[in-house]
């Protein structure tokens, strides 16, 4: 079995790309979805998961992989009301597994989810890209998170909750105490505590890691190279406790070598994120094509990596530019996504035929 193609999707009515759109690219088999009017720490109901199995029965996909179930801030802070949201993150897991859900990608970033300065940021043939200017991350927060919110086309993202934002201070004043070791603690209690309900239902979680790869506005960050991917897989030494490997986010730091974290971990990723990175000498990236002369990520040695080590699990374009004037989610359009499943493909499909 090859590994297995997924693509993104923000669920009916929430997102410019429908289903049958995506069944046109070829090879995709998996719909990584996720109920998205759900704020962390609450429960996902069966009827709302089986509105969403419904729609996919319908173009055939399955509904394998889910990007993210969110951890309620509480269990990242690690305060005494986080049991009662472990209790729900627990109760979700239960529930996805009777649609047959096999890995949820989740994060352990505080209050932030991926961070850009400039979400439409020109590539120079006429296409944008996401982008990262670092000296404007020393500023406001609220601003970056105004910026965020005022440019997203109109929809919503995961991780930038405006419900969230609209509480930063209150959000910084709880994170304050949370050093870099508490937040490991955190992570490690809350693992312990799922562990057992995973094995029992056969759902891998498969933490993504932190974006970018540094700690960023005085926040800590936890999974930023290689050193920590491995502090994570001892500290919960748990088939069921794995990585969505994600290489845009750690190609971030140029000193990140991921086709080697494939090599090395490779029996527990359990979803693969592809993208590539570009990376200018004054710390500012930007997101380039999946085609690995156009960035510094080293996509093609990455799936070699991954075919090397006969990966049969999920793997998704991650973000794509914004291409053909296409009005999108920033990083989620249709076109860059589809183009990079056929480089994708194309890499995997001549290592095949080589035998290799
Ligand atoms: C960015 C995504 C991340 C990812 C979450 C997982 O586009 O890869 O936002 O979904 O961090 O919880």
């Amino acid at each position: 079995m090859p590994m297995q193609m997924g693509f993104r999707w923000y669920g009916e009515g929430n997102d410019s790309i429908s289903l049958s759109d995506i069944k046109q690219i070829p090879g995709v088999t998996s719909i990584v979805w996720a109920l998205h009017h759900k704020q962390p720490g609450e429960v996902w109901e069966k009827e709302e998961i089986a509105e969403v199995k419904k729609q996919l029965d319908e173009y055939g996909f399955n509904m394998d992989v889910v990007e993210s179930v969110n951890v309620h801030d509480d269990i990242k802070v690690g305060l005494p009301t986080r049991d009662k949201y472990i209790e729900n993150y627990i109760q979700t897991i239960r529930n996805l597994k009777e649609f047959g859900v096999k890995v949820i990608c989740y994060n352990f970033m505080p209050i932030f989810d991926w961070t850009r300065t400039d979400l439409f940021h020109p590539v120079g043939d006429g296409s944008t890209a996401l982008y990262y200017e670092k000296s404007k991350i020393h500023d406001d927060p609220k601003e970056m998170a105004d910026y965020i919110l005022n440019n997203l086309n109109g929809m919503t993202f995961p991780g930038w909750e405006p419900e969230r934002m609209a509480r930063l201070d209150e959000l910084f004043e709880l994170y304050r105490p949370v050093t870099k070791e508490k937040l490991w603690e955190n992570l490690k209690y809350f693992l312990e505590a799922i562990m057992p309900v995973c094995r029992e239902c056969d759902i891998k979680m498969a933490i993504h890691q932190d974006d970018p790869p540094w700690d960023i506005f005085g926040l800590p960050r936890l999974l930023v190279d290689e050193a920590a991917i491995e502090r994570f897989l001892k500290m919960v030494d748990d088939p069921y406790n794995c990585l969505t490997l994600c290489s845009g986010s750690l190609g971030a730091n140029p000193n990140n070598n991921v086709a080697d974290m494939v090599r090395k971990h490779c029996d527990r990723i359990a979803f693969a994120h592809i993208r590539n990175v570009k990376h200018f000498e004054n710390g500012d990236f930007s997101e380039a094509s999946h085609r690995d002369c156009d960035g510094d990520t080293g996509i093609v040695d990455i799936v070699k990596a991954y075919h090397d080590c006969g990966y049969e699990g999920y793997i998704r374009p991650d973000h794509g530019r914004h291409l053909w004037g296409e009005k999108c989610r920033p990083g989620y359009g249709l076109y860059d996504r589809a183009l990079g499943i056929m480089y994708i493909w194309g890499i995997w499909d001549m290592l095949d035929k080589m035998g290799k």
